[in-house]
């Protein structure tokens, strides 16, 4: 591991930053029913019922769900006919995330500034109006069929935005205590980690910030390497991973073979009380990786003094790491998709900016017996 001294995220966004993000609008799953993917999002983990989007709202060839908990945005939408470019994509990909949407304060500025840059435009900057107010939109192409969508919305007072409705219900589950996305992160083929770290660095102005290289990961276990891409606040953080050669089939590669192609593998999701959290989520059905016992005799001795006590950790099968600058707690659902693709990070940081390095061997190892029961590894 590497760490490159050029970027703190707690100093304020320098003023060269030609992309200001003020963090992750939301993110928007294609699935193939959304109906259904709300319930289990909002029974399971915790969301609300937000806004709706279908024809009853005049949009004929789709339906969009939006949920959310304290910051954190997910929208589920899914085509009304085969033939859609929704039914195209989860045909592909299974359900899958299509838009990691980012907060600004100009969409036009951001859309000039990136595919100026290079950057290949999904949407010219629109705006969209209802009496509530207005959004601006505009977008670019990133890995796979995955875009990032910039939403500029000023003093918008709806629901959602334009085109959708108020979605209330009288079932309104329990939030689980997630926060917002710590992190999003990238699956890319065979030598196209460089390629998209230099995309991040040249049309967005993203630093890499941590680098994982196969010698940290790969010497026993499922090979890969990893590079950490952050924007100027911090907000905004991308890790892609590549696969690399190993004993074993990476778990890169058993996710390109499935997605059908490059697209994100995990979405850390940020608590603030990872025990509570945990345990809620827990008891809703989330399925999480597992790791030894033995793990929980080494802890103590890897990471030192902690505020949490040691026994719900282990009951729960919560890791820990430590870094430079403080600890980080954090777990990994199982995918949530019956295609071993997307997953969940459920993360509480305690000063650690890094990504729990120290967790890859015991992680790696949980994955790949999940790898090897489905006859992947
Ligand atoms: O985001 C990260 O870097 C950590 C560790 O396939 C990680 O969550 C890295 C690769 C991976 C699973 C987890
Ligand atoms: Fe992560």
């Amino acid at each position: 591991m590497s760490i490159a001294p050029a970027t703190d995220a707690r100093k304020p966004a320098a003023t060269s930053d030609f992309l200001p993000l003020q963090g992750t609008d939301y993110v928007e799953f294609y699935v193939g029913n959304a109906k259904q993917a709300a319930h289990y999002y909002k029974s399971a983990f915790g969301f609300q019922s937000i806004a709706y989007s279908g024809p009853e709202t005049g949009n004929k060839d789709k339906v969009s769900y939006v949920v959310r908990q304290n910051k954190l945005t997910f929208v589920f939408t899914t085509a009304l006919r085969p033939g859609h470019p929704v039914a195209e994509h989860t045909n592909l990909h299974g359900d899958g995330v299509k838009v990691i949407a980012l907060r600004v304060d100009d969409a036009t500025s951001a859309w000039r500034e990136t595919t100026s840059r290079g950057g290949k435009s999904c949407m010219e900057p629109t705006t969209i109006a209802d009496k509530w107010g207005d959004v601006t939109l505009s977008g670019i192409h990133t890995y796979g069929d995955t875009v990032h969508l910039f939403i500029e919305r000023k003093n918008y007072r709806g629901a959602f935005m334009p085109g959708f409705r108020e979605w209330r219900t009288h079932y309104n589950p329990a939030s689980t205590g997630l926060l917002y996305v710590d992190h999003c992160v990238g699956n890319v083929g065979w030598n196209q980690m460089n390629p998209w770290v230099s995309f991040y660095e040249k049309v967005m102005g993203f630093t890499n910030i941590l680098s994982f290289d196969d010698k940290d990961i790969s010497t026993e276990y499922s090979a890969l390497m990893s590079k950490v891409m952050s924007n100027g606040n911090g907000f905004v953080k991308f890790p892609i991973n590549e696969p690399a050669e190993g004993k074993k089939k990476s778990q890169v590669e058993e996710y390109l073979e499935f997605y059908k192609g490059e697209g994100v593998q995990h979405v850390a999701l940020a608590t603030a009380d990872i025990v509570d959290t945990v345990t809620q989520l827990r008891d809703r059905g989330v399925e999480f990786l597992q790791v030894p016992t033995s793990y929980y005799d080494e802890l103590p001795g890897r990471v030192g003094a902690i505020d949490e006590d040691l026994e719900p950790l282990k009951q729960l099968g919560i890791l820990v790491d430590r870094d430079e600058e403080g600890y980080l707690l954090q777990i990994f659902t199982k995918p949530v998709e019956d295609r071993p693709t997307v997953f969940f990070e459920i993360i509480q940081r305690k000063g650690a900016k890094s990504f729990g390095k120290g967790n890859f061997k015991a992680l790696f190892e949980a994955i790949e017996r999940e790898q090897s029961a489905r006859g992947n590894l």
